[in-house]
């Protein structure tokens, strides 16, 4: 019996490779020239049913047109802003991703940068290394996050993960997000508003055009120069000029980051601060987690294989 066609975007482990060629015939649109991928995929792209990707390459506008019969996209990742879900659902197509395996791994990134920032624990390993310790003596003291007051934008589902480990630290916890949760932390609906009461701020809501530079100069201003500004969302959701400027100016205090509006590029002059640490897109990068969001990348596959649903459906497509 012929295998179902699947297009594969994007590089995966060993361990999905072996499931993914169990079940369907593997084109690996990453194995053609990209001068050549448009040629390939008008000669192979009705025989396509399937795509598996990422939420970093998504699925392209020019592929997503080239697939005439495709009627499932399994995304590894839970963030989906570079697909597009509704136009996905529109044509009938079932796309996928990966909630819930990775909250605990990117709530514990929030809070390493979290905690970071305030105990400057970059610089303080690099006294240690570079001699600071032995030749000008203790390292001068940092700030404690206990007392200090959080406030989450978008209190979804990592949102709630991080907000339980703030308060263990013995912080408190204010949100931000487009309607209320039943929850007894303090809602704001207005960012600048919640910013302004606010020690730090942690970004963890979605991408995409609806939270784009959602953190802008205002937002900064009113967290003032000695908050903190967390992204482990998006980088599109911060004004990255303005964050620049703000730390250049003074206007912030410091900052930890994991994404960036451009990456892998990260603006020189963060690099340069040392009041901002910087991590390359690592929120949910544990050998653990990574293996479990493979896993439902995969399982999500084979139950659209077997009745033609998917277990975990992105919000746009739960009506297919
Ligand atoms: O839409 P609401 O009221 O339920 O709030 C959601 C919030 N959110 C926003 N908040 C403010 N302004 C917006 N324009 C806006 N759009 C959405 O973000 C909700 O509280 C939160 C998202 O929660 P979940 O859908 O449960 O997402 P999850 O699994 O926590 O992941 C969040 C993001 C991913 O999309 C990746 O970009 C990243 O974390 O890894």
């Amino acid at each position: 019996m012929t295998k179902p066609h699947l297009l594969q975007i994007g590089n995966v482990t060993e361990r999905m490779r072996a499931r993914f060629e169990a079940e369907f015939e593997v084109t690996r649109l990453f194995d053609t020239p990209e001068a050549e991928r448009a040629a390939m995929l008008a000669a192979r792209g009705s025989d396509i049913v399937a795509v598996a990707t990422d939420g970093h390459w998504g699925v392209p506008p020019y592929v997503m047109m080239a697939l005439p019969n495709l009627k499932v996209v399994s995304s590894y990742g839970v963030g989906y802003d570079a697909i597009d879900a509704t136009g996905a659902a529109a044509r009938g197509i079932l796309v996928s991703h990966t909630p819930d395996v990775l909250n605990d791994e990117v709530a514990d990134t929030a809070i390493l940068l979290w905690l970071a920032v305030y105990r400057r624990l970059v610089p303080a390993d690099r006294w240690v290394r570079k001699g600071g310790w032995e030749e000008k003596g203790a390292f001068p003291l940092t700030r404690s996050v206990k007392g200090t007051t959080v406030g989450v934008v978008g209190l979804g589902r990592i949102g709630q993960t991080i907000a339980d480990r703030v308060q263990a630290f013995g912080a408190k916890v204010t949100y931000h997000s487009r309607t209320p949760k039943p929850v007894d932390y303090p809602y704001f609906d207005n960012l600048e508003a919640m910013a302004a009461e606010c020690d730090a701020l942690v970004c963890i809501t979605p991408g995409g055009p609806g939270t784009r530079h959602i953190v802008n100069a205002a937002v900064l201003a009113a967290l003032g120069a000695e908050g903190v500004l967390i992204n482990v969302s998006r980088g599109s959701v911060v004004d990255e000029l303005a964050l620049v400027a703000a730390l250049e100016g003074g206007a912030l205090g410091g900052a930890g980051l994991d994404v960036f509006e451009a990456e892998p590029k990260v603006p020189d002059a963060l690099k340069r601060m040392e009041n901002v640490v910087l991590t390359p897109h690592v929120g949910s990068a544990t050998v653990e987690t990574r293996q479990a969001m493979g896993d439902l990348t995969c399982d999500n596959l084979s139950q659209f294989l077997k009745d033609g649903t998917v277990l975990t459906p992105v919000p746009e497509c739960r009506g297919l």
